[in-house]
Formats: C-alpha cells, sequence, structure tokens
C-alpha cells in the first residue's frame, strides 16, 4: 500500500484532518484532539477500492521525523495558517525535510489548515512566511498547495484528489 507521511508542527491541525479524511462526514470537531506523542496511522479508502496509508508523527517528535522517511511517497505537511509566529519556524522545517536526499522523489502537499479560523487574507501572508516563493525555487520536489479546514470541510476534496495522485491546481502566491 502505498505510504504518505503527514509531518508539521504541534497543534497544526493534522491528526484532525486525518480524522475528516478518513471519514468524509461525522467527524466529531467538537471535543478537542491531544498532542499526538508518537505516531498515528489512518487508512484513507477511495470509493475505487484504492486506499492509501497516512502516518502522522506528532510535532512533538520533529526531532525523529527522519526515522519515519524510508518507503515514503508522499508528505503531507500542514501548517496553521491561523498561527502567524508559528509560520516562520514551520517553512524552515520543511525545507529541512525537503533537502533530505532520500526524499528528492517524493510528491509534497502544502496544506494551510484551519482557513476557518483565519482571515482570508492571511494565505499570502501565510506564503509569504513560508518564504513560499523562495522554497519553490530551491527545491526538486513537486509541491502543490491546499486551504483546508477540518471544521467547515474545505479544501478536504483537494487533499483526497491528491492523495489519489490526480493532481490539483496549484496555488499561486500572489505579489
Ligand atoms: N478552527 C479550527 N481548529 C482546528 C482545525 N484543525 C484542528 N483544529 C484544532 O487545533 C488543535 C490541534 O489539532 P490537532 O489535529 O490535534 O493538531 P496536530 O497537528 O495533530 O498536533 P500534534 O499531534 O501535537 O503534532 C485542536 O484543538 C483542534 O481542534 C481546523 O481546521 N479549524
Ligand atoms: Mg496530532
Amino acid at each position: 500500500m502505498n505510504m504518505c507521511l503527514c509531518l508539521g508542527p504541534t497543534g497544526s491541525g493534522k491528526t484532525l484532518l486525518l480524522k475528516t479524511l478518513q471519514s468524509r462526514e461525522g467527524v466529531d470537531t467538537v471535543s478537542s484532539t491531544v498532542p499526538t506523542t508518537g505516531t498515528n496511522l489512518v487508512t484513507v479508502r477511495f470509493g475505487n477500492h484504492k486506499q492509501i496509508a497516512v502516518r502522522e508523527v506528532g510535532g512533538a517528535m520533529a526531532p525523529i521525523w527522519r526515522s519515519y522517511y524510508s518507503g515514503i511517497e508522499s508528505i503531507m505537511y500542514v501548517v496553521d495558517a491561523s498561527n502567524l509566529c508559528q509560520i516562520a519556524a514551520a517553512g524552515v522545517l520543511l525545507y529541512t525535510i525537503l533537502a533530505q536526499p532520500c526524499l528528492q522523489k517524493v510528491k509534497v502537499l502544502l496544506v494551510l489548515s484551519k482557513m476557518d479560523a483565519s482571515y482570508r487574507q492571511m494565505r499570502n501572508e501565510a506564503l509569504l512566511m513560508l518564504q513560499f516563493a523562495q522554497l519553490k525555487k530551491e527545491i526538486s520536489q513537486n509541491i502543490s498547495v491546499v486551504e483546508a479546514s477540518a471544521m467547515t470541510g474545505e479544501g478536504i476534496d483537494s487533499v483526497l484528489k491528491w492523495l489519489q495522485g490526480n493532481s490539483i491546481a496549484s496555488l499561486k502566491p500572489s505579489k
């Protein structure tokens, strides 16, 4: 089975996003999640009997994320777009991941999460603070961006589409 790795700073919304991907409706977004200590493996099933395993490694585990890189085909990197303080650091972390020699062939999805909680115009600030334009130039991987919310369901279809291997229209950061 294909394996996707889900990484990102602690509290960025990985666990709730995976829950939403796993069961598209009926996700309990009221009771809160707890920080993932260790990893959290979910299987996302598609209508056509295809499935993909997605492994979240908690943000608290960032120092040892690299021990999960082998055999990975894609990486979903979740950044909380409503938390501008965390974003710059998240960008540096992403850069470190994508510079790994063993990850040069992976497909990457940058998920700007909690889009319900942030102001619309924060998307550009988020990409700016991530130094996204620069990052895109320097990495060899194919990177797509999606704005998502586990609360409203925004962007969930795009993430599923990406997981199934279909390309999604990548958003261009505006000046
Ligand atoms: N408003 C809003 N809150 C969200 C969303 N996704 C997650 N949250 C909240 O953000 C907090 C952290 O979410 P988690 O999914 O546990 O974050 P995580 O990335 O798994 O964190 P670690 O496991 O510590 O790495 C929780 O209180 C969630 O309810 C979202 O789309 N919108
Ligand atoms: Mg988690």
